[in-house]
């Protein structure tokens, strides 16, 4: 990839695809070009094709799609499965037509068997069950891992995968009923504090364990995957570090500053008990993470204080 390739970022409004974009420039890279959602509707593969032959890109980061918490997962699976599934293979599709040079597909750490053995390995694929909560969007996400592998098979296409595990950062989602745990619980727990609120609720027992992953230590590793890496097999991303949820409630506490109670609605679902990636296939490339939980929830606090 040469510091002029044109390069196109598919979801550049979202938090990782913006992600991307900063690390590309950090880099020297100036041929970016994207389109939000609005000018290009990446479900309509009249509009894919279009977008790809008008301008032909090198270089494609395939980082859009339709993405939520536990919740929205669990509500909206029609439009989870449709919307990635049309999107990846839309976008997936058109890059093999247009002989895109290198393509990197995102998925997500949700892909796995729910009772998977820890820590996760990239073979353990299709071994179980999914997680009930997110099979929809798992489901999409594996058949995105099975394009690129199918067309590099058969059409020896150069495009790759990388499954990140639960990412957090600037850019993200706040939204309580749609979010992923850590803006809910930075926002949550700010509110209370300025509410002089009495308890914070969180969703679950507390007890299900994620590994989370600053969004531009992902970004820099997918970008250091994109030069480093050419295979079938997908690559988890991650820390190889996870932590309960009860525990990142206290984490979150701290740095947001509340002094008031934690409680549990039990009500809500846990989820996975536990999905923590094995991540030497990424250390073999040569990556390691850089910001570590407490430093990273620091910096995205101070960024919701900024932006929210
Ligand atoms: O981040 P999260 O929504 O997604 O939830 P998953 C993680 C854990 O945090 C669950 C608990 O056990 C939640 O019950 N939790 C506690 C909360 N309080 C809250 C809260 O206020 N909001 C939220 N959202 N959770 C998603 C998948 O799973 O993760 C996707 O549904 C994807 O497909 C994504 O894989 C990375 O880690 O459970």
């Amino acid at each position: 990839m040469e510091k002029n390739s044109k390069i196109y970022v598919a979801g550049h409004n979202g938090m990782v695809g913006s992600a991307i974009i900063r690390n590309l420039k950090e880099r020297g890279y100036t041929n970016i070009v994207y389109r939000s959602s609005k000018e290009l509707d990446l479900r309509r593969q009249i509009e894919v094709e279009k977008f790809f032959e008008d301008e032909k890109p090198e270089y494609v980061y395939l980082a859009a799609a339709k993405v939520g918490g536990i919740y929205a997962n669990n509500t909206y699976p029609a439009e989870f499965i449709y919307d990635n599934l049309m999107i990846e293979t839309n976008i997936i599709h058109s890059a093999y037509k247009n002989a895109v040079k290198k393509l990197l597909f995102l998925g997500s750490s949700c892909i796995y068997p729910k009772f998977a053995q820890q820590p996760i390995k990239e073979e353990y694929l299709l071994e179980g069950k999914l997680e009930e909560t997110n099979e929809a969007y798992a489901i999409a996400k594996i058949t995105g891992i099975e394009l690129c592998k199918f067309y590099r098979r058969q059409y020896g296409c150069d495009f790759i995968s990388a499954m990140p595990t639960n990412l957090y950062g600037i850019n993200d989602n706040f939204d309580l009923e749609t979010s992923h745990v850590m803006p809910a619980l930075i926002r949550k727990f700010h509110e209370a504090k300025i509410n002089n609120e009495k308890e914070v609720v969180m969703w679950g027992t507390g007890k299900p364990k994620r590994e989370f992953m600053y969004v531009d230590d992902l970004a820099d590793a997918l970008n250091h995957l994109m030069l480093n890496y050419s295979d079938e097999i997908h690559v988890n991303m991650g820390t190889g570090e996870d932590i309960e949820i009860g525990e990142l409630g206290k984490i979150i506490k701290e740095v947001v500053g509340y002094r008031g109670k934690i409680v549990n609605d039990l009500s809500k679902p846990d989820g996975t008990p536990r999905k923590l990636l094995d991540v030497t296939k990424l250390k073999d490339t040569g990556y390691t993470h850089k910001v570590e939980l407490r430093e990273g929830i620091e910096r995205v606090y101070e960024w919701y204080l900024e932006n929210k």
